[in-house]
């Protein structure tokens, strides 16, 4: 398995779109906008309300956040205005998971009316065709080598859903197993978030419900912000920040929503570790054992584990500190076998 630690988001989509700019706003950052640039990674804290809370009610010496990499992936036409080249579709497969950005506003700079849903379709199609290729590559090398029956079978039937246009992320495990096709990295197969980047006029509130459940039948999420209004909040210094917020009744950016909704594409979860010196949380895949997760905060907690103390967040907020928890008897003990949930605040006992 893969370290989430190094887990990468791609933004990604057509020239034009709001990508660098997007990329600014979330890493405070000051890549130049405009066509071409290079590929840029940023980390970006999570931002999460859970971890405030606890911070302040422990008053530790560190507050530490999750981490997620955004990486600017520079769109590129191939032959037309709907196409992407292949350096930019290779850049594309490397990241784990995709923010795809579709302009929704009139960019100076480009002809073309703001028309989402057809960027959405032919980025769609565009991940289709790679996938088809890279399917058919390996079905013609392997016609000409022993080769996995079992796997030639898979890209048969994979090729089948690709050539009626189906992205792999909306089939089940009874149709792909994943597990035999780990090396190639399918485009259609990467969880996708569409992000509606609107003009200034349009933005603020839910995108239309039309084009929502039009890309929710596609399998991705969706979300809409405006990059260059995001872009300004992230400079001002936070007290003016706050009265921004307040002044548009927001608690707070939707960046903020965006970076956890990005981090959720990738299947993880959130549990926390509390002492004196650090309130941190971590990300773990879900379905990790308590053992494991324990590994992530010190390799001697896994080795020398004994058992884990929980308390969900919600109980912890109830009481206010581990010890009114612990007196309300609301503290649980679980062994190594035990599956992590979201907002677990989880104290490790070991011995080595
Ligand atoms: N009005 C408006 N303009 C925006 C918004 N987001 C980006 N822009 C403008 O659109 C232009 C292109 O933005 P970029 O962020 O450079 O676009 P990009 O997706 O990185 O483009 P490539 O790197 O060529 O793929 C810039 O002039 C931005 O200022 C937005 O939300 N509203
Ligand atoms: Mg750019």
């Amino acid at each position: 398995m893969r370290k989430v630690s190094v887990v990468r988001i791609g933004l990604v989509g057509f020239p034009g779109s709001g990508k660098t700019t997007l990329f600014n706003a979330l890493t405070g950052l000051d890549a130049p906008v405009g066509f071409g640039g290079d590929l840029r990674v940023g980390a970006v804290k999570v931002p999460d309300p859970r971890l405030d809370w606890i911070s302040a009610a422990v008053q530790p010496r560190k507050t530490t956040h999750a981490e997620v990499v955004f990486c600017d992936v520079p769109g590129e036409y191939a032959a037309g205005r709907r196409s992407l080249s292949d350096k930019a579709l290779r850049q594309i497969r490397e990241q784990d998971a995709l923010c795809l950005v579709l302009r929704d506003f009139d960019n100076p700079a480009l002809d073309e009316a703001p028309d989402p849903l057809g960027e959405m379709y032919a980025f769609v199609s565009e991940c289709v065709l790679a996938d088809l290729d890279v399917v058919e590559r390996r079905l013609q090398r392997m016609s000409k080598e022993k080769s996995d029956l079992r796997e030639q079978k898979q890209l048969e039937e994979i090729k089948g859903k690709l050539e009626e246009e189906v992205p792999l992320r909306l089939l089940g495990s009874e149709v792909v197993h994943r597990n035999l096709l780990r090396g190639y990295a399918f485009l259609t197969d990467k969880p996708l978030l569409a992000v509606l980047n609107q003009s200034e006029e349009k933005s603020g509130g839910d995108p239309p419900v039309e084009f929502a459940r039009e890309i929710e039948r596609g399998g991705a999420r969706v979300l809409a912000l405006c990059a260059s209004i995001e872009s300004e909040i992230s400079r001002l210094d936070p007290d003016d920040q706050a009265d921004f917020l307040e002044d548009m009744g927001m608690s707070e950016p939707v960046l903020h929503r965006f970076i956890r909704a990005s981090h959720n594409l990738l299947d993880v979860i959130s549990f926390f570790t509390v002492s004196k010196e650090e309130v941190r949380a971590w990300t773990i895949r879900r379905g990790t054992s308590a053992r494991q997760a324990a590994g992530r905060v010190h390799s001697d907690m896994e080795r020398g584990f004994i058992r884990a103390e929980i308390v969900p967040f919600e109980v912890f907020e109830k009481h206010g500190s581990w010890s009114a928890v612990k007196a309300a008897n609301e503290m649980r003990v679980e062994g190594a076998g035990y599956v992590l949930q979201d907002g677990d605040i989880m104290q490790v006992r070991f011995n080595v």
